[in-house]
This record gives C-alpha cells, structure tokens and sequence, in this order.
C-alpha cells in the first residue's frame, strides 16, 4: 500500500468531527459525550494537536452499515423516536437502561462509523500508517441488536470493509474491561479475523463473555483468544497477561494490520467495573499495541475508543496518551496538567477534583515480561 505519488504520507492520522458529541444518551446515562469534549481539549491545550490535520469523517450510509447490521435492525434504529415495547425486552435492544432511544440516534451512530472508516481507509490508501478515532470503539454492537451503549458496530465495519479491500489478515485487540463480544461474534468463523479481548473476568462483568473456552469456530478455530482477569488486577499484572498471550499471538498470525479498541474502563476508578490499572498502566497498554503493529503489520494501526467514564479524571489523560501514542509525541507521566484545561473541568464538573500530572504514578516500573536480562523498557521504550 504505498502513498499515493505527490502525497506526503503521515505517521498518524486523529480523526475528529465535533459530531461525535452528539452521540448522546440520557443526563443520567454513564456515556456522556463530555469525555470526548474534555480530551481534545486536554489534547489541545498539551499542544499536542499542533500541526497535526484532523481528518472530519462524514456518516456511514446504509450499505457501509449492511456489512454487519440486519436491514430490520437498521431500519428500527432509524424509526426509534421515543421509548418502544417493555423496558425488560425492548425490541432490538433499543429503549433499555443501557441503551435509551434518543433523538437522532441512527444519525450519530452512523457518524461513529464514518469516523472508524475515515481511518481505516486513510490507512488502507496509504495516507498514513496509523489513524485514531477516540469516538469509535462500540463493540458490543450485534448484527440485529443495540447493547452495551452500542447502536452500530464501527469496528466491525471498518474490518469488514477492509477485508474487501486488500486485507487478508486483521488483528483485532480490545483492551476494554468488558468483553468485545460484538466483534468476536462478527467474525467468530472467518479465519482472517484475529480477535483478542482482555476484560474483567466473565462471572463477575456483564455480558459474561468472553470465557477462554471460546477459541472460535469451523476453520477459524484458534482465532479468538479471550484472557479475562480477576477485579482487583492492577497495572503489572494485566500487562503480564497482556505480554504473556498478545505477541506469541500476533507473531503467529502476521497480520497485516492491527485494530485496537482502547477502551479506559480497566482503570481503578471507573464505576462500572472492578480492574485497578492506572492511566500509566493503560498508557503502557497502547504504546505495546503500537510496537505490536511496528513489529507484526508494518505500522498500520487502528485505534478507537470505547468504554471509560471517569470522564475528568481518566478519559481525558488515559485517550490524549493514545492520541499521543499514535502521533509518535510522547507525553511524560509527571508532565504537569495544564492551568487553562483545570479552570475548564472545573466550571463544567465544579464537584470532580481534576488531576494534576498526566500519571498516576502506577506501578509499572515491576516489568515481569521483560524476563531475565530484560531492559527494564520493553513497552517503554522511545
Ligand atoms: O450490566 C448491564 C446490564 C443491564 N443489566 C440488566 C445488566 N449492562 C452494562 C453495560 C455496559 C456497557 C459497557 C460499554 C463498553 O464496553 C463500550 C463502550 O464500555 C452496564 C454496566 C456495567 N457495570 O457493566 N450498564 C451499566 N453499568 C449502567 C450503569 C448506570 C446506568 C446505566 C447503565
Ligand atoms: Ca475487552
Ligand atoms: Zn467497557
């Protein structure tokens, strides 16, 4: 895939449209478009972004989403106005708690998708090598049903358009604390889909997927790796599983490119699940998801958001280190937070006390996967 002649090809691609804030539930809902608003301004104010083009995705259309929705499905989410059928068995999981009917649903869903799109066609075209789109990552999204907070699929999407368009080989990665059960099922029997999901362990997090006996079916038997982990599992050793299971995995398969969803919700204070990672700890988790991709996919790396609703005190550091990541300018954990991003937080979130280094000071200094003789940086690097 080389750059096309005349183009100057870029190492890292931020997709971003200020559409992504209308993916909008309810007040109460623990997804709240702020987290996005808060970490382009954490991006932003870090300097981080200067120079760097943001590529403005437009929404998936209806064929993009028939890659992997049914057309009922798609039209229902289109139709959905207000609350439909009972709260226990809405039809199409549409108008539960998790996933509340709101207003121009179908359109905000599709405009994710856009964005995961935008990025994995920049890559595929050879504009650049690596993309994110920190509105993306809605992976408990099925074929006929919303779940999750999930309307639309945009990882599965974008996979699927890139097996039409050259690829053979895809490694999907989720690092989110729930299971990426949507993705897994997509592609569960194609054997050029590699998915690997780390989460909270099945008996103690909803959707209670993701056993490690679930390997993946027909010819694609040993494409699926589910690794979960137990609550309480902290920086050193969720990155000991990750470096036990993830590389072995991708040195096998040779991928030819590398989809991640990063999902923060591993972090030790997100409310909806029970890991105890730091934001060094996940920082650490995308710059070996990179690395990966440098080794195993000659650079080309995916990357989308996902779960994480600390949205002042995690979302925002944890994804400008991604954003960061990808853009090859690294960030310090004890790089101070800066004053005007605070004074922000604060008039819009007056009760979360805001961070104030862009580390949490974790405990990813014990690196057991370098093994003996091991550097001492190995995930750190650079
Ligand atoms: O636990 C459930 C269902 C609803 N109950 C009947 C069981 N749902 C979870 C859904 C979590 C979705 C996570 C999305 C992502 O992986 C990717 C974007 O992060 C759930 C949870 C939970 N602790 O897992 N829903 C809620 N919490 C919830 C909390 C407050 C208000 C509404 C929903
Ligand atoms: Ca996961
Ligand atoms: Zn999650």
């Amino acid at each position: 895939h080389p750059a096309p002649p005349g183009e100057q090809r870029s190492t890292g691609t931020v997709v971003w449209t200020d559409r992504f804030l209308d993916y909008t539930w309810t007040p109460e809902h623990p997804m709240k478009p702020a987290r996005l608003k808060f970490t382009m301004a954490l991006a932003e104010s870090l300097g981080l972004l200067d120079g760097v083009e943001l590529l403005a995705p437009t929404a998936a259309d209806r064929a993009d989403l028939l890659r992997i929705h049914t057309p009922d499905y798609i039209e229902a989410v289109e139709q959905a106005r207000a609350p439909v059928g009972s709260p226990q068995a809405p039809p199409y999981g549409l108008g539960s708690p998790d996933n509340p009917v709101f207003p121009g649903m179908h359109q905000a869903a599709s405009v994710i998708v856009g964005g995961t799109l935008a990025a994995a066609r920049a890559i595929a075209e050879g504009r650049t090598r690596r993309a994110v789109s920190i509105g993306g990552g809605m992976h408990h999204a099925m074929a006929d049903a919303a779940s999750g907070f999930c309307v639309y699929n945009d990882a599965a999407v974008a996979i699927s358009w890139l097996l039409d368009n050259g690829f053979d080989r895809i490694a999907y990665l989720d690092v989110d604390v729930h299971h990426g059960d949507g993705v897994q099922r997509a592609f569960y029997a194609d054997p050029r889909v590699l998915t690997v999901s780390l989460h909270q362990h099945p008996a103690t997090l909803w959707p209670n997927t993701g056993w490690p006996e679930e390997t993946g079916a027909g010819a694609a038997a040993g494409t699926a790796i589910n690794l979960p982990v137990l609550p309480g599992t902290r920086d050193a050793q969720w990155l000991r599983g990750f470096h036990a299971v993830v590389p072995g995995a991708l040195a096998a398969f040779r991928p030819q490119i590398v989809v991640s969803q990063c999902g923060v919700d591993t972090h030790c204070e997100d409310p909806l699940a029970d890991l105890a990672l730091t934001v060094d700890g996940q920082r650490a988790a995308f710059r070996a998801m990179r690395d990966l991709a440098d080794q195993h996919a000659e650079g080309r790396w995916l990357a989308v958001g996902g779960g994480g609703y600390g949205l002042v005190r995690v979302v925002p550091r944890a994804w400008t280190h991604l954003l960061a990541t990808a853009l090859d300018r690294t960030i310090a954990p004890e790089t101070a937070i800066p004053q005007d991003w605070i004074d922000l937080v604060r008039a819009q979130a007056p009760q979360v006390d805001p961070p104030r280094t862009m580390g949490d000071g974790g405990d990813i200094a014990y690196r057991p996967w370098d093994g003996p003789g091991g550097t001492g940086e190995t995930g750190d690097a650079r």
